[in-house]
């Protein structure tokens, strides 16, 4: 694979399909992903549903008090659907609290990604059974974690990549730029990946950079693509360049994926407070699902059949995410104190009698 870019700022925007579902001319990008046929293609779309089904069913379920918090997606569905199925097995991912279309994709079961916003799992998943770390909630600090991890899969000489999302107001961390710089430095098999979605929650990108989010790799000597975030073909492809130039030893690549969050930052917000209306319906218009549909209809790929088969797959998750999660075996409160170490310790042991004789102070206290 040809991963030499033209300049170290490719700051064209990618894309393969235009909103209006139309294949652009063919570039490297297209080339890229020459393999996704329209069977590979419908699977993609399918992913796009279903993701958005679970991000719209575990939004209802917070709403109807069952979570205490989510963190909706909408909108964003093709940068992780996109970068996430670029990814080998092996490729190990550090993610942020948004990445619910990534942790469908790594296999992670949607019932788990919902306790941990039900409160009730201390963590979500076993990080090394998918290769994903759980929810980070410090914004960018799993930037750094990532770095580590894929210096160690350097010195160790290990296959893979490793891969961090983040959002665009993250960028202002300086976790991300100590995370930037080093992994340029020690040439880290890295692929940062950030879904610029507009906002960091009130806050919109342009007060976070005033150049692009690509742009700003150069100074920290780390290669950017700028990729349209809502063109799952041109995700992928970008995907792959970056991972590729990781595994073949030549170091991080920054990915900017130009996207939007089309509803709130979190279940607690209210962006009709910040966001002008207008902007909203200028990003409908670019729908990472709808594209794929009217290309798929283009190709005389979208029949009834399969857009009823799509539907039901995507029916049948959500109902299976309500049951996981209504049918959620709460764990007792004194479970909080189970895996903080894995042996022993004596000051777990006096926090666990004093907050035992706290709790049995309470009328019908919980005992375990
Ligand atoms: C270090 C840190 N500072 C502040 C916060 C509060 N906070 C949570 S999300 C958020 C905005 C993040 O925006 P962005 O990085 O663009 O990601 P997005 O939520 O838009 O995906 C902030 C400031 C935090 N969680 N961690």
């Amino acid at each position: 694979m040809d991963t030499t870019f033209s300049a170290a700022v490719d700051d064209t925007l990618i894309q393969i399909v235009t909103p209006e579902g139309v294949r652009t001319e063919p570039t490297m990008y297209s080339e890229l992903v020459g393999d996704i046929t329209t069977e590979k293609l419908r699977d993609l779309y399918e992913d796009l549903v279903v993701v958005r089904r679970i991000d719209a069913e575990a939004t209802a379920l917070q709403r109807q008090g069952e979570l205490g918090l989510w963190a909706p997606m909408l909108g964003q569905e093709a940068a992780q659907v996109g970068s996430a199925r670029a990814l080998e097995r092996d490729d190990f991912v550090f993610a942020s609290y948004r990445e619910h279309g990534v942790a469908y994709c790594r296999g992670v079961d949607p019932t788990q990604m919902l306790r941990f916003w039900r409160g009730s799992t201390q963590s979500g998943w076993d990080p090394y059974e998918y290769n994903m770390t759980t929810p980070a909630i410090i914004v960018g600090s799993q930037a750094l974690h990532a770095t580590g991890y894929g210096l160690g899969m350097k010195f160790d000489g290990a296959e893979g990549a490793v891969i961090t999302y983040f959002g665009d107001g993250a960028t202002s961390q300086g976790d991300i730029s100590e995370a930037l710089g080093f992994a340029a430095s020690f040439g880290a098999p890295v692929v940062f990946f950030c879904q610029n979605n507009q906002w960091a929650i009130s806050e919109p990108v342009t007060v976070q950079t005033h150049i692009t989010i690509a742009e700003r790799g150069r100074g920290f000597g780390v290669p950017a693509l700028r990729v349209d975030g809502n063109d799952v073909l041109a995700v992928l492809a970008a995907t792959r360049t970056a991972l590729a130039r990781a595994r073949e030893g030549s170091g991080p690549t920054l990915i900017e994926a130009v996207t939007y969050r089309m509803g709130p930052h979190t279940t607690s917000d209210d962006p009709s407070r910040y966001r002008p209306a207008a902007l909203d319906d200028e990003w409908r218009r670019k729908d990472p699902i709808d594209r794929i549909e009217r290309l798929l209809e283009r190709e005389g790929a979208m029949d009834e059949s399969f857009r009823q088969r799509v539907k039901e797959r995507a029916d049948a998750t959500a109902a299976d995410l309500r049951r996981g999660c209504l049918g959620t075996v709460e764990p007792g409160p004194m479970s909080l104190f189970d895996h903080v170490y894995a042996d022993p310790h004596p000051l777990i042991a006096e926090e666990r009698r004093a907050y035992a004789a706290y709790l049995a102070g309470f009328e019908g206290a919980v005992k375990s």
